[in-house]
């Protein structure tokens, strides 16, 4: 009986081990300019991630207030929605309206020189579905987006 009960807590062991050494983060850059634009059209999230570390770069020298810039991700069909409703939220809410469950992943706005880090499992993404990242300060989201596939 002793014997069996140490089998199973070293399978269990294995099995638990085997689970940790599939996670994989997986990184991503994208920088936001003073010309109102996003240096990349797309982002590719590779089938074999499991959570995403995403870093938004402002690589310009104007402050949040007059060209802020955040990273914003959800359904291609709630981008319009979304950032309607964050125009309204002003920068301090990160021109998003509060708790929005349409928001997948997002940055804080920010401004020229500075930078903002952020980590979300790819458990919130369906395969094959149709998702945009954007920038929601206001006027921004019709030129900064980008389409993210996974
Ligand atoms: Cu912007």
């Amino acid at each position: 009986m002793k014997v069996i009960q140490s089998i199973a807590a070293v399978s269990l062991l294995v099995a638990a081990s085997g689970a940790f050494a599939a996670d994989k983060t997986c990184k991503v850059e994208i920088a936001g300019t003073d010309q109102m634009q996003f240096d990349k059209k797309e982002i590719v999230i590779a089938p074999d991630c499991t959570e995403v570390e995403l870093t938004l770069k402002h690589s310009g020298k104007l402050p949040a207030q007059a060209m802020g810039h955040n990273w914003v991700l959800s359904k291609t069909a709630d981008v319009a929605p979304v950032a309607t409703d964050g125009l309204t939220a002003g920068l301090a809410n990160n021109y998003l309206k509060k708790d929005d469950a349409r928001v997948i992943a997002h940055t804080k706005i920010i401004g020229g020189g500075q930078s903002d880090t952020i980590k979300f499992p790819v458990s919130k993404l369906t395969k094959g579905g149709a998702y945009t990242y954007f920038c929601s300060f206001p006027g921004h989201s019709s030129i900064m987006k980008g389409v993210l596939k996974f």
